[in-house]
């Protein structure tokens, strides 16, 4: 590992020194004002981090390094961690270095799988996948020798050895759950060691042998999600539990539990649940009338239409723009996927003049397409899709928080204030 390791040394190293030269240049630079709207209003907009993994721009969506969608779509995931935490795509020795780690550390405990085992058959995968997780923190390196005692200066390297610990054994982990819910419990305990991170999901979820492109959309699924900068509810509460020295199995865990929200990562069960309402109501292949009607019904019920509107992005996400794509070339006839059609044509215009315009963003996010592709392959219990996703975005947290602890950044802390305060203060303006 040592050239992964040399690599991210290097990086910490170059952005810890223009940091300094921005703190020691304009330690007093004003960034921005901060309103009453925005501390009333989820600190939306609020620049508040610094985050070098990934970046989103509101009209081009998830930037990697300099690098847009269509420039890393056909990556790996492996290729995608080593970018997200170095700045830079693997040369092939470097990858195959890396997919070999993986795969030495791939082994999910026994213990966790009684653990999980014993758990009701009604419990949401996404808790099991959180809890799985938690059910490994005793290996914590980082832990282990931060209670020996270690300089700041080696805390990065702990991370980065217990997130490529935890990482691969995601596939393994998730396709547990999947298996102990809804295949009577059979893991598919063999493995292939020729198999990349998405193949082993793919195979350990037990599609394989049914149709081999399912792992093309897997590998397509775990790079489109891994990262969406440092703000987003998921990646922001793994920043803030890892900033206490909270090792990177609680942080994963604790930002896990924030992507389980229906307004974040649980996006893509709800929109899949929405299209089935859809057939349900009106059959497999509803006209686009149908479909404008269940939509205002909808929002009559006081409902949020699921996949649609962004707190960043101002266009249709790229991400559902590529799974679009794979669709048109892969399943371009499933009805889930022509429903997803169907919504694109007539979301965007019934959100514009929803609420008085207030909608910030009326186009698809990657949540309205992603689950229907899911789905076409075979993966038709949707209360999963979630965890499909949190495998992939641990691959961001891990980044994130390698780097943050290189950067030495201190523990998250923002001070809130009472309304009573705010009232007084305002007063005084
Ligand atoms: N349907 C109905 N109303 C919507 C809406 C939608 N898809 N998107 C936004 N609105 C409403 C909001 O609820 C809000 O109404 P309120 O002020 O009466 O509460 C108003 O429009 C303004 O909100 P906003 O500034 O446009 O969005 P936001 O930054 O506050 O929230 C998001 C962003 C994603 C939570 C919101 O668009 C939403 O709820 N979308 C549906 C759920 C979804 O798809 N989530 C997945 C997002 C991507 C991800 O994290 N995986």
């Amino acid at each position: 590992m040592e050239k992964l390791i040399e690599k991210v040394k290097r990086r910490i190293e170059s952005l810890a020194q223009e940091l300094e030269h921005i703190y020691n240049d304009y330690p007093e630079a004003v960034i921005g004002e901060i309103t009453v709207k925005n501390i009333l209003g989820g600190m939306r907009g609020m620049k508040s981090l610094v985050c070098n993994t990934s970046y989103v721009d509101p009209y081009k969506g998830l930037f990697i390094s300099d690098l847009e969608i269509p420039d890393f779509e056909d990556k790996s995931p492996e290729e995608i961690f080593f970018l997200l935490v170095t700045g830079s795509l693997p040369s092939v020795d470097e990858l195959n270095e890396l997919k070999s780690e993986f795969n030495k550390r791939s082994r999910v405990p026994q213990h966790v799988w009684t653990t999980l085992k014993s758990m009701s058959q009604t419990t949401h995968p996404m808790t099991m996948f959180s809890i799985g997780i938690l059910a490994m923190e005793g290996e914590s390196v980082f832990k282990q020798k931060y209670a020996r005692g270690i300089p700041k200066s080696d805390y990065w390297k702990y991370t980065l050895e217990d997130s490529l610990n935890l990482i691969a054994k995601l596939p393994e982990l998730a396709a547990g759950i999947y298996r102990i819910l809804f295949m009577n419990g059979e893991l598919i305990d063999t493995s292939d060691e020729k198999l990349d991170l998405a193949g082993n999901l793919t195979y350990r979820l037990g599609f394989n042998r049914h149709n081999p492109s399912f792992a093309d959309l897997n590998r397509l699924y775990l790079v489109l999600h891994c990262d969406h900068e440092g703000g987003n509810v998921s990646a922001f509460t793994s920043r803030v539990v890892n900033s206490a020295l909270s090792n990177i199995y609680l942080a994963a865990s604790a930002g896990l539990n924030g992507l389980a929200g229906p307004l974040h990562g649980l996006a893509n069960q709800v929109c899949l649940n929405f299209i089935t309402c859809i057939h349900d109501q009106f059959g497999n292949n509803p006209t686009v009338d149908q479909v404008r009607d269940f939509v205002t019904a909808t929002l009559d019920a006081g409902k949020v239409i699921p996949g649609y509107g962004h707190a960043v992005l101002r266009v249709t996400d790229p991400r559902f723009t590529s799974f679009m794509k794979f669709g048109d070339a892969h399943c371009s006839d499933s009805p889930y996927l022509q429903t997803v059609k169907k919504l694109f044509q007539v979301v965007p215009d019934i959100l514009r003049s929803y609420k008085g315009g207030k909608v910030a963003n009326p186009w698809p996010n990657v949540d309205a397409i992603s689950g229907s592709l899911l789905y076409h392959y075979g993966m038709t219990h949707y209360e999963f899709y979630t965890v499909m996703f949190g495998i992939s975005r641990v691959l961001g947290f891990c980044a994130q928080n390698t780097i943050a602890r290189g950067l030495h950044q201190p523990i998250i802390r923002p001070k809130s204030v009472t309304t009573a305060w705010l009232k007084e203060y305002l007063k005084k303006q």
